[in-house]
């Protein structure tokens, strides 16, 4: 199931910078971390909860809720890691696995080249990191590392910041169990595979 976050004003303005050629890589990080924020949020809130009470200063009861279980973010490198920080920022004790998967340039076919995952992941809720999902070749291979790892297709929550149709469409038929949670869906994917009108190279603009 794909769920777009609310298109507000303020991630539209936030969209609108990033997407802009002439933003300097500080100003991309900085606002593209604000939208990662808001995917990691949303993310969290699809995660079940259990009810629990706590007292308040003025000594009465409050009814609330408590996530209970565990979280491991896994990035796809090397444009994944850049959503690393943000997910750190509300899960502080949050596990971290990589997983190095390379899109061949002429081809656009997914290559995988490493992974290292927390040995227990199978028994963790798994937010999936990558800023593009173009084709979704590659984060589709990446679901296919975690599911040998024993992670369950509804455990895993596939966090993105620009998706195109195809992409989206690759992952509902594939997996209709796993979550999609994306920013925004562009117009489609040129000649060569790239999102557009998208914002270039994630990569490439985060790290240099
Ligand atoms: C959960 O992960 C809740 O948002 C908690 O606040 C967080 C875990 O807490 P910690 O890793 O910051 O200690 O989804
Ligand atoms: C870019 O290409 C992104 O960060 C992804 O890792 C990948 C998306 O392309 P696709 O495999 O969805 O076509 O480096």
């Amino acid at each position: 199931t794909v769920h777009v976050l609310p298109q507000t004003p303020q991630l539209i303005a936030l969209l609108t910078i990033i997407r802009d050629k002439n933003t300097q890589r500080g100003d991309f990080i900085f606002y593209s971390n604000r939208i990662i924020r808001l995917l990691v949020e949303e993310g969290l809130n699809h995660l079940p909860v259990k009810e629990h009470e706590v007292t308040t200063p003025l000594g009465r009861a409050y009814a609330g809720v408590r996530f209970e279980g565990k979280i491991c973010g896994v990035s796809i490198m090397r444009a994944g890691e850049s959503m690393e920080q943000g997910l750190r920022d509300c899960c502080r004790s949050v596990r971290i696995g990589k997983i190095l998967i390379q899109r061949d340039e002429e081809t656009a076919q997914p290559k995988l080249f490493y992974h290292k995952l927390p040995t227990d992941i199978a028994d963790r809720w798994v937010l999936l990191l990558d800023p593009m999902n173009a084709t979704g070749g590659s984060a589709s291979m990446a679901v296919q590392v975690l599911k040998e790892k024993g992670v369950a297709e509804e455990r895993i929550l596939f966090l993105n910041l620009i998706a195109s149709p195809e992409g989206i469409e690759h992952f509902a038929s594939k997996y209709p169990k796993l979550r999609v949670i994306t920013a925004f869906i562009d117009e489609g994917l040129d000649e060569k595979n790239y999102i557009v009108p998208g914002l270039g190279d994630f990569g490439d603009r985060h790290f240099g």
